[in-house]
């Protein structure tokens, strides 16, 4: 077989394996920004069958521009062991701390790809699966479907529980509220470093039952402020989803 032939097969194999895996699984997570892939990573260190899905190639979210593209992001004292957890340098200053936006970013890629979890980029999750008034999964289609304004019919991933992790559109409630008119979208609020930052693991929640929302959605689904490019808050909402969602996939039969 030509040597062409072989890189082909063997990328297009590999693919349609890890496509056909993830038919069926723990948790989709929906959004590969800071609250996604760690929660991504917990879930699937900690042995769940976790689906990481995204709309861009490139996974990281809105870490990688730090603060209006000045490559630099805070955190404070109580997310420091999540940092330490990644492995990421930092310096304190005035009791914050700051790090590189570019190695948070490249530490959370790699910890969420050594974690096992199924990763899939280029796809967005277009609806939600409902079934018994229950969330059980996510539509998807290839995100050059969209950009191109494509009618293509869409596929479908099955999960016993759904991460909306998509940032400020909070896009998973918001397909989800459409249909369901007591789940309501506050709107984010005003920028409120202290508060939005502590609010974002407040309001990490099951919003509907199958559904977490968490990292800017959280804030935007529950109407509390924005915070600026401090992600402490982004990390330990991450950890309160998983924690969360491990809670409901042990309890939840597929
Ligand atoms: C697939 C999708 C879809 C979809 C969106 O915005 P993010 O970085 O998310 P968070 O909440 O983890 O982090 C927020 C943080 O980056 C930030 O913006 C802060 C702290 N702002 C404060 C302020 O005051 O502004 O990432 C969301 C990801 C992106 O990569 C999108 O491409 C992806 O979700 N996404 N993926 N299907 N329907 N919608």
């Amino acid at each position: 077989m030509d040597l062409e032939t072989i890189i082909s097969e063997k990328i297009i194999e590999e693919y349609f394996s890890q496509l056909k895996n993830a038919l069926v699984s723990d948790a989709v997570v929906v959004g590969g920004g800071p609250s996604g892939l760690y929660a991504a990573t917990l879930l699937a260190r900690n042995g769940f069958k976790t689906v990481l899905i995204d709309r861009r190639l490139s996974l990281g979210g809105g870490i990688w521009g730090g603060g209006m593209m000045f490559n630099y992001i805070t955190f404070t004292e109580d997310s420091k062991a999540l940092f330490d957890d990644l492995g990421i340098n930092y310096r304190k200053k005035d009791n914050i701390y700051v790090a590189s936006a570019i190695e948070l970013a490249g530490a959370l890629i790699h910890n969420v790809s050594k974690s096992g979890a199924i990763i899939l980029n280029g796809i967005y999750a277009e609806d939600v699966i409902v079934k018994d008034n229950r969330v059980s999964g996510v539509v998807v289609n290839w995100s050059t479907v969209d950009i191109a304004n494509l009618m293509v019919d869409p596929l479908m991933l099955v999960s016993r529980v759904v991460i909306d992790a998509t940032g400020h559109p909070a896009e998973v409630v918001t397909h989800l509220a459409k249909r369901v008119p007591s789940l309501k979208i506050q709107g984010e609020g005003p920028m409120n470093v202290g508060v939005g930052d502590v609010d974002t693991v407040t309001h990490t929640q099951e919003v509907y039952p199958g559904l977490i929302v968490c990292g800017m959605a959280a804030n935007a689904v529950s109407g509390a402020p924005r915070m600026g490019p401090t992600f402490g808050g982004m990390l330990l909402s991450g950890k309160k989803a998983y924690e969360i969602a491990k809670n409901i996939i042990t309890q939840q039969p597929l």
